[in-house]
């Protein structure tokens, strides 16, 4: 089967800038994406894959968290989860020869894009210290290694555990488990960078830390708030449920500093219609905040709502403002809410927001007169500074109008990587819950450990000062993802061991600790056979929770990338058995090691899941639900029934002073976000289609208004420049070299250029407050002019 090598580096100094097209999908990402679909993986396979893509007896697709339609389409998946797939599906590979004729050094070298061409990872992979190159080891080698520095530890704190969001239920509650056992909470995970935000918020408010709401309410909302959040690239499957309200009557407002394409107008290539006509227009308004300007938009929507309340009362008006009844019923913390919003001046809201005041009574009026509203949101409102406090007043505003807890209503936070939501349901987290621990004490004979442990960032600052000597991460990219990219390279070089269970090589493995270990992988679409203790192979599948808490079995079905992979429950089973024992060595309740059959659960997945039926709430009969191809819908007490598991069992009001960023004459904000092709780190292509940018990445997009005010011309190339002052007034700088300054439509003062080539500006030390998120959509920077210009 014919497939195109992979490519060079990015060269760009060949960057090019087109208008952006005012509409997405369509027939050219179809196109686009069997285009990409073919040159990784010939045409044959680009078939027999994409139609197993999201099908009932097919894998879960890799690309994004939107749950399935329940009624699917032949071909349910979209351009960039083609893309997902045929990354994960190539026919290239890197094996034993590649690493022979690579140096670490020569692969440092490389870009992200270069490194994820080269293909699917064959063979467990070793670099002895001070090795200039990884040789081959056995798997029985590799994982006594890890057992080993496992057990050497002087305290199991200095191990640290990253998960990514790929990982299935099964091998995340394993992972946990073995982790647990150790006896550490070091449990980071992608989540931490992501809807940390977004859980804290949650939690603290209606007593869970997920969305409210099904496809179904998508589909029966009246008016629909999508907030910091880009689906046309992100989640373009979520833009078919966006349309299918929008024929239903639905109004949606788009919130973004930028006019995203999918958002604005939206073609469906599955509907002649969409084809034919041109797209239907999705957002019937859009409002074009500033960064961090959405806690100040929810303030001035909830001071709407009370003071057309306030103005109504004693009058005949149609329809109460307030839902009364249910504040009444099923909240606290209401008068105190009032007042607070009393007191904010329309003036502050409107310098947050950069939107004038009838503007913000617009959409304030939007959600007054809506029968049932749904805000929907991602990463533009969980990584700011003031994240968490933003979604607490998205959280007031639905209260209001007890928009929790019915039909066509409720919060939708719309998830990242396809099983992020899952992995922490299974207990990927590093303060876990007291209920969580002893329910795996009981099932597990052991006692885990209760003290918290690090998250992403807190992590990363053990790993600088020299306090992790053990590194595991369960895939991701650790190296590339996360702030501070200098910092984290340093702290890396720190730890004796890092361990990198992936599918595909990517930075975080040519960054390494002292001795560094590759143990590839398969991934959702590779076919996952184990062999029982009586000799016959068995065919496994795994299961994955999506956006909307829907638990459903995901089964690969190609041929594996080589015969010497292992699944990633195959790995954590056997590291189990090696540090804890096998049955016959066990001592039930002697220590704090758990007690298991680590090979049976191994060689038959059912298992770990009998085990999590009886450790986490909500997977009652989790077997025979997954068996008959349904999905288990995890309980969810504000959804099912108004009921709110907070201290006082009711949803919560909560007073947030406003804030915003404030930035310093001069300077701009800089948001980092994702091109069109891309996947995180995994870069795809080097163009943005939907914002017209064209064969590179390195491109910051600035108002005209501020490429002029700050002295510089569009297409000049500049040096990006962060300022973090530190707690004591002192400023730290960061720089990011050669980007292309490209005029685009963002307000004044804010800027945007992808990430992950931008984590190099992006402070340790600059969170979200309470959930400890990186600022991702917030740092303070200034353009310099980049000597010798390439
Ligand atoms: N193809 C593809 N799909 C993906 C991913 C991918 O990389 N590629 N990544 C997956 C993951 S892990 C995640 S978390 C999601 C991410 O999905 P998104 O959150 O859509 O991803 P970002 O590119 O970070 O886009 C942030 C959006 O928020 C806007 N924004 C930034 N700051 C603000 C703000 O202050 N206020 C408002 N209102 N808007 C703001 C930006 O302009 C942009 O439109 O997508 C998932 N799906
Ligand atoms: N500046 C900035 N930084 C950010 C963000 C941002 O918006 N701006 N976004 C943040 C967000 S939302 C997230 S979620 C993180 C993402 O952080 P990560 O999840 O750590 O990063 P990815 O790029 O998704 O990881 C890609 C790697 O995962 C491995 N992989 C893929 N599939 C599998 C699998 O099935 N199993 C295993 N074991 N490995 C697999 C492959 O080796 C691949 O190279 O980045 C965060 N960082
Ligand atoms: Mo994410």
């Amino acid at each position: 089967m014919a497939t195109k090598p992979p490519a060079a580096d990015i060269d760009e100094s060949r960057v090019h800038v087109t208008r952006p097209p005012r509409v997405a999908v369509g027939v050219p990402a179809v196109l686009h994406a069997l285009q990409i679909a073919n040159e990784q993986m010939g045409v044959a396979r680009s078939v027999q894959t994409l139609l197993r893509v999201n099908q009932k007896d097919g894998f879960d697709c890799p690309g994004c968290a939107w749950p399935e339609e329940d009624k699917r389409h032949i071909a349910e998946f979209c351009e960039n989860g083609a893309k997902a797939v045929a990354e994960e599906a190539t026919l290239r590979r890197v094996g034993p020869d590649f690493f022979a004729a690579h140096s670490l050094d020569e692969l440092r070298a490389h870009d992200d894009w270069w490194l994820g061409q080269q293909g699917r990872l064959t063979h467990p992979m070793l670099r002895e210290e001070g090795a200039t190159h990884y040789r081959p080891i056995s798997w029985d080698d590799a994982l006594a290694l890890v057992a080993d520095e496992l057990r050497a530890l002087d305290d199991p704190n200095e191990a640290v555990f990253y998960t990514s969001g790929r990982t299935s239920n099964e091998a995340a509650f394993l992972y946990q488990l073995l982790v647990r056992g150790l006896g550490t909470n070091n449990l980071p995970d992608c989540s931490n960078m992501c809807h940390e935000s977004s859980g804290s918020a949650l939690t603290e408010t209606i007593g869970i830390g997920k969305g409210t709401v099904s496809i179904d309410d998508i589909h029966e909302a009246d008016l629909l708030i999508v907030a910091g959040q880009n689906p046309g690239t992100n989640h373009p499957r979520m833009l078919s449920a966006l349309e299918k309200a929008k024929q239903r009557g639905a109004t949606i407002i788009a919130v973004n500093p930028l006019p995203e394409a999918g958002l604005l107008r939206f073609e469906n290539p599955q509907t002649v219609r969409g084809v034919v006509l041109g797209g239907t227009p999705l957002a019937d308004g859009f409002v074009q905040i500033r960064l961090g300007g959405d806690q100040a938009l929810f303030q001035a929507i909830g001071k709407h709502l009370l003071e057309a309340e306030a103005a109504s009362r004693g009058s005949a008006i149609e329809e109460p403002v307030l839902d009364h009844d249910f504040i009444a019923a099923h909240t606290s913390g209401f008068e105190a809410y009032r007042a607070a919003i009393g007191e904010v001046s329309w003036s502050d809201l409107v310098a947050a927001t950069g939107i004038a005041e009838d503007g913000l009574r617009r959409v304030g009026e939007a959600v007054r007169t809506s029968k049932a509203t749904i805000v929907c949101w991602a990463m533009g409102l969980t990584q700011h500074k003031h994240s968490v406090a933003t979604l607490r007043d998205v959280v007031n505003v639905l209260l209001l109008r007890g928009d929790i807890g019915r039909p066509g209503a409720g919060v939708c936070p719309v998830r990242g990587h396809s099983n992020v939501q899952g992995d922490r349901t299974v207990g990927i987290y590093e303060k876990p819950s007291e209920a969580f621990l002893s329910a795996l004490d009981r099932e597990f004979a052991f006692t885990a450990p209760r003290a918290h442990g690090f998250d992403t960032v807190e992590a990363i600052r053990a790993m600088r000062d020299g306090r992790v000597r053990v590194f595991v991460g369960m895939g991701g990219n650790f190296v590339s993802a996360t702030p501070d990219t200098a910092v984290v390279e340093a702290g890396m070089a720190n730890v004796r061991l890092t361990v990198q269970v992936s599918t595909k090589l990517n930075r975080s493995h040519v960054v390494t600790g002292s001795r560094a270990l590759i143990l590839p992988t398969l991934g959702r679409t590779d076919r996952d056979r184990r062999t029982g203790a009586d000799g016959s192979a068995r065919e496994q599948r795994v299961t994955v929770e999506d956006s909307m808490g829907a638990v459903h079995a995901s089964r690969g079905r190609l041929a594996p990338p080589s015969e010497e992979l292992l699944s990633e429950v195959a790995i954590v089973s056997r590291l189990c058995a090696l540090v804890f024992g096998e049955p016959a060595e066990q001592v039930p309740h002697a220590g704090n090691s758990p007690h298991a059959d680590w090979a049976a659960l191994e060689a038959d997945y059912a298992r770990i899941r009998a085990h999590i039926e009886r450790v986490v709430p909500g997977f009652d009969d989790y077997e025979q639900r997954i068996d008959k191809g349904r999905t288990l819908h995890l309980p969810n007490g504000p959804r099912d029934s108004r009921s709110f598991a907070t201290a006082d069992g009711r949803a919560r009001f909560t007073v947030n002073p406003l804030e915003y960023p404030v930035i310093p004459p001069g300077r701009l904000l800089l948001q980092t976000l994702r091109s069109h092709d891309q996947y995180n780190t995994t870069i795809y292509g080097k163009d943005d289609r939907y914002r017209g940018i064209h064969g590179g990445r390195r491109v910051v997009l600035v108002n005209t208004l501020d490429i002029a005010a700050l002295g510089f011309a569009e297409g000049e190339i500049v040096d990006l420049v962060s300022e973090w002052t530190r707690a004591d007034g002192s400023v730290e700088e960061r720089r990011a070299p050669a980007f292309r300054v490209v005029a685009y439509s963002t307000p004044r003062g804010n800027a945007a250029a992808y990430y992950p080539e931008t984590n190099v500006l992006v402070p340790l030390d600059s969170v979200a407050d309470v959930s400890g998120t990186p600022t991702s959509k917030s740092v303070v920077v200034r353009l310099e002019r980049t000597e010798n210009t390439r």
